[in-house]
């Protein structure tokens, strides 16, 4: 088995400074390592886990994540649709639950069948990792040089790789203050566009925007295409994971998550992730049109739903709801002025235009740009950086 504490301190040394996962048994003692140094991000979602390690890629770390097989079916989207085609790499630990000629539950036995296809058709390079600790740190240093830019790669881990590690008990994290402004009055109903207008002249330099998959990325260019901005063009639902882990990775710089309320449904166990890590440099904006615009205006499922109060149950320190443009600039000045991690959902109308057009730049410049702007030449060498998450 692998001496798991030397293993994790290798990992470290490599320069992988940022983990995000949900557990597996397989896992466990890896992970158990990882918590205990505080270097991990719990995730909800296996492809949650998976944006946030991308943001934080694009803020300079150099992620991990790790996931049960099962969970890769939860990530395949952010697999193929964000991390292949904008070439943001995460090295991967999957556990192979399941596997062939093994007893497991009956609920891992397709799964652990198709693990190796599965990588194989996202296109993504895999390795059994070895039980064998010199072997495995071997495996490790060969991969770090050889994975080539941009390309993400996995390990397959069988059952018993890893010796025990026993998670210490980490201090608990309370919600502390919190701050909700619900919906009081009828809506001003703006468009899109008027929004974006204003979160853009809000936002100066210091801001990375993450605008979600659809006519919101795409409105978002037309504005004007900037260094900071992200245009999503997949991986629905999960522009405030990506925020996330940008907005840990880069405590001295804003990041906004602009959402859609079809997108926010998609994912809506991120709020309590970001919740609970609440980095006080991220704003979560929600762009409420009850509709799925960009599909062609079928009505979402958001009718009914208090996003704020959502959010506030979550665990948010600050959830308001913006009734028209005035309150939004009061609110995002608010942010500037007394940082907390904020949510803001306003309804909007529908409403775009005929001749909307699409980014011309490519989604593997878009994250290199980002990723370069806000981090300069540092990133081309990763470094071992302090990280702690804080209370
Ligand atoms: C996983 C996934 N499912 C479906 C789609 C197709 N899709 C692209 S944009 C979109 C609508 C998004 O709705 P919303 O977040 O409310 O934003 P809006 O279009 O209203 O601006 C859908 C369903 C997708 N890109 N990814």
């Amino acid at each position: 088995m692998i001496d798991t504490m030397k293993f994790g301190k290798s990992l470290l040394g490599h320069g992988f400074d940022f983990y995000a996962g949900v557990p597996c048994s397989y896992l466990k003692p890896i992970i158990n390592y990882l918590i205990n140094t505080g270097e991990y991000v719990k995730a909800v979602n296996e492809g949650d886990a998976v944006a946030i390690c991308s943001g934080a890629y694009m803020g300079g770390k150099r992620p991990i994540v790790m996931m049960q097989n099962s969970g890769l079916a939860n990530a395949v989207s952010p697999l193929s649709s964000l991390n292949s085609i904008f070439q943001i790499p995460v090295l991967g630990f999957v556990s192979l639950r399941g596997e062939t000629g093994h007893l497991d539950e009956p609920q891992h036995k397709l799964m652990g069948c198709i693990t190796d296809k599965i990588l194989d058709i996202l296109g993504i390079e895999w390795e059994f990792l070895s039980d064998n600790t010199p072997e495995a740190l071997g495996q490790i240093a060969r991969v770090v040089k050889a994975v080539p830019e941009g390309r993400s790669f996995f390990f397959i881990v069988r059952k018993n790789t890893f010796c025990d590690v026993e998670l210490c008990k980490s201090p608990c994290r309370h919600a502390g203050k919190k701050v909700l402004v619900g919906k009081s009055k009828s809506d001003s109903m703006p468009l899109r566009r008027e929004v974006l207008e204003i979160v853009k002249s809000f936002s100066g330099d210091h801001t990375a925007l993450i605008a979600t998959t659809g006519y919101t990325g795409r409105e978002l260019y037309e504005l004007g295409d900037h260094n900071n901005n992200f245009y999503m063009v997949g991986s629905m639902g999960c522009a405030s994971s990506i925020a996330l882990g940008f907005a840990l990775a880069r405590k001295d710089r804003n990041v906004i998550a602009i959402d859609g309320d079809g997108a926010l449904l998609m994912r809506m166990g991120a709020l309590a992730t970001n919740a609970y890590y609440k980095p006080s440099n991220m704003l979560h904006l929600v762009l409420d049109n009850n509709s799925y615009e960009s599909t062609g205006g079928q009505e979402t499922v958001s009718g009914n739903v208090d996003f704020a109060g959502l959010a506030n149950k979550a665990g948010y320190p600050r959830a308001l709801h913006a009734h028209g443009l005035d309150e939004l600039k009061k609110y995002l000045e608010e942010w500037k002025y007394d940082q907390a991690l904020t949510f803001i959902n306003i309804k909007i109308r529908c409403g775009s235009s005929e001749t909307l057009k699409r980014p011309e730049i490519s989604p593997a410049e878009v994250s290199k740009r980002l990723r370069g702007f806000f981090n300069g030449d540092n990133c081309k060498t990763p470094v071992l950086q302090e990280f702690r998450i804080q209370n």
